[in-house]
């Protein structure tokens, strides 16, 4: 089969949606640190829709901060790639052209910092995941982060984002100091003001003459993004490329849905993209907390309970009707009622819009890939519900499957603090200290949470239970007939 590029545009079925713009028209104006599947199925997506409509020089220069991997797989197909949004009622596949380069810091480093200092990008987006924003419980920089003490002793070759963008920044201003505006995308509440102090604190160590120059030329809007966007598998790949006609090695599927809301807070040109659907509002806080603590509280939920009950996918997870029955009461009797939703938002709705999401078969979205990162995901999604007056009973059983999945299992960890949760799974000391040990890793302990003890307690009393009896037992309280 032959690759996917702009020769074979000509040639698409006509089904297929394709770039109605010219390719070579358009420049770029963002810069895109972390091109993952994500970023290609939400940013790209909206610009693309936004290029299509009036075309503009708003293509996007993307950047790998360690892997070759976006870079093997686009430039080979001249950036293009395809999307597969389907769900049980629609299905549309269409090739994004968007993304007009991809860089890779670890290897073109001058070519990413003269990007950010180009006078031509107005904008730069960040998809890092909540662990490359290096901050500690208290917000500031993590100076014992391995990486950021390398980019502190060498910050002329920075390994992470915070040191990237903090040279190109440096370097922009040495150009004439152009404002810019950099938009977080990532999961983590207040993401935008997240970025902004832990570069704050970098820059202090490693360029001050910058930081007036930053404080008034450089925005960071907060922004809420929602799309469901599993790895993809092989099989699902060679389906979409069937249906293509070509090869494509950066095939993404997803869901119908998207959302983006931007916190309209801009210090320099930007893209018109309300004409394509994304939202821009003056206080991102309730949309963020509706998000985190809705959505990505029960995925990651489904996504620990789900790996003890050996279930593979989301859906399978919601399928099966004792987990699937937790997954409503974890939303309407604790989740939901801790939210202050934004105003005029019809709740109810959004929680039951979320169940058919998850149910949505065609996404195989494993529950191994939510799982990730917990201990950075769940200071996140579950400690401000934690942190209420009110007991959290049914998520206490989910905060105990994560345990449980650490401490009791044999399921590959794959999160920054492995070492130390390996180490705990290993060792010798009583459970209700390694458990404790575990829920400090997530940010929650005695000065987090001031109900520590009962949570602890409780926790303990459903890993007891998780023991002895399985996990359905300890999300129903009924005994299972074999
Ligand atoms: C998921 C999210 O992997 C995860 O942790 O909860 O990536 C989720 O699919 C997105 O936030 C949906 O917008």
């Amino acid at each position: 089969m032959q690759r996917l590029n702009r020769k074979a545009l000509q040639q698409l079925p006509a089904s297929i949606a394709q770039p109605d713009y010219h390719l070579d028209a358009s420049a770029a104006g963002i810069v895109h640190l972390g091109i993952g599947a994500f970023h290609r199925a939400h940013q790209a997506v909206f610009t693309d829709a936004l290029l299509n409509l009036h075309g503009g020089d708003w293509r996007i220069i993307g950047v790998s901060l360690r892997s070759d991997t976006v870079y093997d797989q686009l430039a080979a197909q001249d950036g293009l790639y395809s999307v597969l949004s389907r769900d049980a009622e629609q299905q549309e596949l269409r090739v994004i052209g968007s993304v007009a380069q991809v860089l890779r810091a670890h290897r073109e480093l001058d070519a990413v910092i003269d990007a950010i200092a180009a006078p031509a990008i107005h904008i730069i987006t960040l998809t890092i995941t909540e662990k490359g924003y290096c901050q500690t419980d208290d917000g500031s920089l993590d100076l014992a982060n391995p990486d950021i003490s390398h980019d502190l002793a060498n910050p002329d070759q920075p390994r992470t984002a915070v040191g990237v963008l903090a040279l190109g920044l440096q370097r922009r201003f040495e150009r004439g100091g152009q404002a810019i505006t950099v938009i977080s995308c990532d999961n983590l509440a207040e993401n935008g003001r997240v970025m902004a102090a832990v570069l704050r604190d970098y820059v202090q160590r490693c360029f001050p003459g910058l930081l007036d120059w930053l404080a008034e030329h450089v925005a960071f809007p907060c922004s809420m993004v929602d799309r469901i966007v599993p790895a993809i598998s092989e099989g699902q790949r060679m389906a979409q490329c069937e249906q293509l006609g070509f090869d494509d090695a950066s095939a993404i599927a997803t869901e119908p849905f998207m959302q983006w809301i931007i916190e309209d807070d801009f210090h320099s040109d930007r893209p018109g993209w309300e004409e394509v659907g994304v939202q821009m509002v003056a206080d991102i806080r309730p949309y963020e907390r509706m998000k985190l603590q809705l959505l990505n509280a029960s995925h990651s939920a489904i996504a620990y309970l789900g790996l003890l009950a050996n279930k593979e996918t989301v859906d399978q997870v919601m399928a099966t009707p004792w987990l699937g029955d937790y997954i409503a009461r974890l939303m309407a009797d604790e989740l939901l009622p801790a939210l202050q939703v934004p105003r005029g938002f019809d709740v109810a709705a959004y929680a039951q819009q979320l169940q058919q999401r998850f149910s949505n078969p065609y996404l195989q979205h494993r529950c191994a890939q939510i799982a990730m990162d917990g201990s950075e995901k769940i200071r996140q999604r579950w400690l401000p519900r934690l942190q209420t007056a009110q007991p959290s009973p049914l998520l206490v059983k989910a905060l105990a499957a994560w345990c449980a999945v650490v401490l009791l299992s044999g399921h590959e960890l794959h999160d920054p603090r492995a070492d130390e949760l390996l180490q705990w799974r290993a060792s010798d000391a009583g459970l209700s200290t390694r458990v404790q040990q575990v829920l400090a890793l997530a940010g929650i302990n005695s000065s987090s949470c001031p109900g520590i003890s009962e949570l602890l307690a409780m926790v303990m009393d459903d890993m007891n239970c998780l023991a002895a009896q399985g996990v359905q037992v300890m999300l129903t309280g009924k005994q299972v007939r074999q």
